[in-house]
């Protein structure tokens, strides 16, 4: 197993590599050029500055005795553009077109050196939370699914209370670039349904899947998060037979999962244990976190620990650690501790303290199933 952690670049980022760079077992880092809206072209000199920026040391780090370097073999995410979930032209790109930028991506990212690339396939939005600073009884805050909230709302009035002119939302897809073309992308799903989206799926797959086997990169699908229908659109990656159909769309190994716990298991249904025994041998990329379901749907994302939570992380990462599992996992979003969220505002999920802390449980308990003295 490769420890990861996720980070969003120079200057987009409250975390530093050199913050990273302390956290014991932390070996490659997670990244992406997060300025990059989907089906948009990543040049060769863009992918080599970031991987440069990440893997080398400087003068100074020299000058300091600082030794540990980092590798930047995961890739999260390479967005779909949604011509590819559609399969027809929307926002005037053609999923040919698409596929091939796609294509090309993979490519460069491959002779980068780059090992594994996530994506989600989620019509319009990325992963969605109704709070993303809900006070926890320690004091700490954490993001919160308020399942009334969404139920009642539409994803209009959803990005209404949002703020977003305040820049207080900073969810992943849910850019004010990308919530610019909302209408046209709603009107695009009128009448699509899930066994388009598979359609379209094993389209976008049996393209692509050459050139990964070709330059040697993993692709690993993200669940949907929450793992449900929300806003009536069609969701083909949340229960345990999706997984299996999304597997099945196309067999070659490089066809895989980014089994994220916390999201699969946002469904009350699912096992999450159960999944990664089922999956281990297509899963690349792992995300284990944990979140605490209340009996009405709602549900929060609390520490890593297993008895935080409805997630049993210890039993998945036992799992993981007596099948030698060799792909990598990342601790998942964290909570915001120690002030943390005062002054300096962490993304939301992604602060320092809270997944330098999952990170060591997760460790703990792959130490102790793996470690022989
Ligand atoms: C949230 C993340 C997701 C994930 C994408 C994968 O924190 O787990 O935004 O990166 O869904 O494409
Ligand atoms: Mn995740």
């Amino acid at each position: 197993m490769k420890m990861g952690f996720r980070w969003y670049g120079d200057g987009n980022d409250t975390v530093s590599l050199d913050d990273i760079r302390q956290i014991p077992g932390v070996e490659t880092i997670v990244w992406s050029l997060h300025h990059k809206q989907a089906g948009e072209e990543w040049t060769e000199e863009e992918i080599a500055a970031e991987i440069a920026t990440i893997e080398n040391l400087t003068d100074e780090h020299r000058a300091r005795g600082i030794e540990k370097t980092f590798r930047a073999d995961v890739v999260e995410s390479v967005n779909v553009h949604e011509s590819i979930k559609l399969g027809k032209t929307v926002l005037g790109v053609d999923r040919d077109t698409a596929i091939e930028n796609y294509k090309l991506c993979i490519e460069r990212l491959g002779r980068a050196g780059v090992k594994v690339i996530c994506y989600n396939f989620m019509p319009v939005f990325d992963w969605l939370r109704t709070d993303m600073f809900h006070p926890l009884p320690d004091g700490s805050t954490a993001l919160f699914y308020e399942k009334a909230i969404v139920d009642q709302l539409t994803p209009e009035s959803l990005i209404a209370s949002m703020n977003l002119d305040d820049g207080g939302m900073t969810l992943p897809g849910w850019e004010p670039e990308r919530l610019a073309s909302f209408q046209e992308l709603k009107e695009a799903y009128v009448g699509v349904t899930r066994e388009d989206m598979y359609a379209n799926y094993k389209y976008f797959l049996d393209a692509v899947i050459p050139t990964c086997e070709e330059f040697d990169v993993k692709l690993g699908v993200h669940p949907d998060d929450p793992a449900f229908d929300i806003f009536g659109w069609p969701r083909v990656v949340s229960r345990k037979e999706d997984l299996a159909r999304v597997l099945s769309l196309n067999e070659s190994p490089y066809n895989g999962l980014t089994l994220c716990l916390g999201s699969f298991g946002s469904n009350p249904d699912s096992d999450p244990v159960d999944a990664v025994k089922t999956f281990m041998d297509r899963i690349h990329f792992s995300h284990v976190r944990n979140i605490k379901h209340f009996d009405n749907g709602d549900f929060i994302e609390v520490g890593h620990r297993a008895c935080e939570g409805s997630i049993d992380t210890t039993g998945i990462m036992k799992a993981y650690a007596e099948a030698g599992y060799e792909g990598y996992i990342r601790p998942d979003h964290g909570r915001h501790l120690w002030d943390e969220n005062r002054g300096n505002t962490p993304r939301p999920g992604y602060g320092l303290y809270d997944r330098a802390l999952g990170i060591q449980y997760l460790l703990g308990v792959w130490d102790a199933y793996r470690y022989q003295k």
